[in-house]
């Protein structure tokens, strides 16, 4: 095992990965920018190194930095967490190049993900369902692509290559509306991830958004820890997100989980991972794969008992995964709700001064957080500060203890996003489980304020 780490990130993710730390008996240290002297898993730390003003691109985005910080400070890894750094190859290659272990996939298990055109394909050939479409990028010839979009049906979606969470995709209706959708969106994705390649999918109308979380080692071995359920969300930020996914037939998800599995073994693939599907009447579609630990992996911690952070730095350290597919097994139902420094209905940021904070307890309850009283929200970075997580034996007990944590938790000196999910917990569609990617916005046409 490592004897030290670095942790590229902030906020509760740094938390999370320090407290791994401590239970792996591994030294951790923590960066900072100018803006976030004052936290919590800083004044924590056995070690701890500023690197840069505020601003991201300054600090966590500067990855001089950030591996001149791991060499003055003899670390022999780097955590990227999520977000920032975390799915930038280059950053990874850089940090391999500087001497130290990226805790995550290879570099270039990052850039087939990172391309979703070469992403779709290493899935084809895996055996993984995807949605049906282009067989990978769009040629140039418009009377191509119309033939292309007659034999898929429209309405069609068209996608860049280089985007992938809702950036750089567009509908198209009509025949009519086609080429021009194609060279807009070409246009877009050379500017924006400057790779103009695109790619063509059946738009499917009403999906839920499901994904598979798997852990795999340097040995070939990977095992599948069930799925999650993160179709609430509002302009592709998640709001809460739930495992298992209700209503889906079990024999199904361990199905797709086995495909999953499958293509890790095919790719090499290392470290935790996250294979996002569409799921409408009844069929999985492989959209994107996420190379990364996510925001809602505590969810599946829950039902599974599997700490998905430890399990990472163990196979970057080159260990072998302790656990098998048989062994994992799922265990009653988790609900997180992402606390965000925000007007609950507006959504309007609202960084500042956090003046009372009460966590809520009790049977099942867990709180990932780095906030304290008289912590101050930084204006610059993303406005999650923390996250509520409970687990119960049912759904209906995870719902009951949520609307108690819910309950129990006191934000004040800032508006916080608790009243939508006080809210959310007592809507009777959302409780009959199940609802689609496009449930919170219609939810908010319908309760506007
Ligand atoms: C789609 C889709 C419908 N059909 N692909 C948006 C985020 C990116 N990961 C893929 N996205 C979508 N791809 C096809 N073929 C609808 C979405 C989508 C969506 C997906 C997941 C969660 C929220 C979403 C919100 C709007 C659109």
């Amino acid at each position: 095992m490592f004897k030290k780490i670095l942790i590229a990130n902030r906020g509760e993710i740094a938390l999370r990965i320090q407290r791994a730390c401590r239970e792996l008996g591994v030294r951790a240290v923590m960066v900072y920018s100018e803006a976030d002297r004052d936290a919590k898993y800083v004044r924590l730390a056995e070690e701890a190194v500023c690197i840069g003003p505020a601003a991201s691109s300054l600090s966590y985005l500067n990855m001089p930095a950030i591996i001149s910080a791991a060499e003055v400070t003899d670390a022999e890894a780097i955590h990227p967490g999520y977000g920032f750094l975390s799915e930038n190859a280059d950053f990874a290659e850089r940090v391999e190049k500087s001497g130290f272990q990226f805790i995550g996939p290879t570099p270039d298990s990052i850039r087939i993900m990172g391309d979703k055109v070469s992403a779709k394909q290493a899935m084809i050939r895996a055996g993984v369902p995807c949605v049906p479409g282009s067989e990978g990028e769009l040629p140039d010839d418009p009377v191509q692509i119309r033939r292309i979009a007659k034999s898929v049906g429209y309405p069609v979606i068209i996608k860049a290559a280089g985007g992938g969470g809702g950036r750089g995709m567009r509908v198209v209706h009509t025949e009519a509306a086609l080429i021009n959708a194609v060279a807009m969106t070409k246009a877009e994705a050379g500017a924006a991830f400057g790779n103009p390649a695109v790619y063509m999918e059946k738009f499917l109308q009403n999906p839920r958004h499901i994904e598979i979380q798997i852990l795999a080692d340097s040995f070939k071995n990977a095992v599948y820890l069930g799925e999650r359920d993160c179709s609430m969300q509002r302009r592709h930020q998640k709001i809460l997100e739930e495992a298992p996914a209700p209503g889906i037939n079990r024999k199904l998800i361990e199905r797709i989980g086995e495909r999953c599995v499958t293509a890790c073994k095919k790719m090499g693939y290392r470290g935790a991972g996250t294979f996002e599907f569409l799921y409408e009447a009844g069929e999985f579609y492989f959209i994107e794969m996420n190379t990364r630990v996510q925001v809602e992996h505590p969810v599946t911690e829950m039902i599974t008992g599997v700490d998905i952070v430890k399990t990472q730095i163990m196979v970057a350290a080159g260990e072998k995964l302790p656990f098998t597919q048989r062994q994992i097994t799922i265990s009653g139902h988790a609900i997180e709700c992402r606390i965000n420094a925000e007007d609950a209905f507006k959504f309007t940021p609202s960084p500042g001064r956090i003046t009372t904070w009460h966590a809520p307890g009790g049977p099942g309850v867990r709180v990932d957080s780095h906030i304290y009283s008289n912590y101050f929200v930084p204006p610059y970075y993303d406005s999650m500060i923390g996250k509520l997580i409970v687990h119960g034996d049912t759904r209906e007990q995870a719902l009951a203890r949520m609307r108690t944590a819910l309950l129990e938790t006191a934000v004040e000196g800032i508006s916080t996003n608790i009243p939508l999910h006080r809210e959310l917990m007592v809507d009777a569609k959302f409780m009959a489980g199940g609802t689609n990617i496009h449930y919170l916005e219609h939810w908010l046409e319908q309760h506007k304020r």
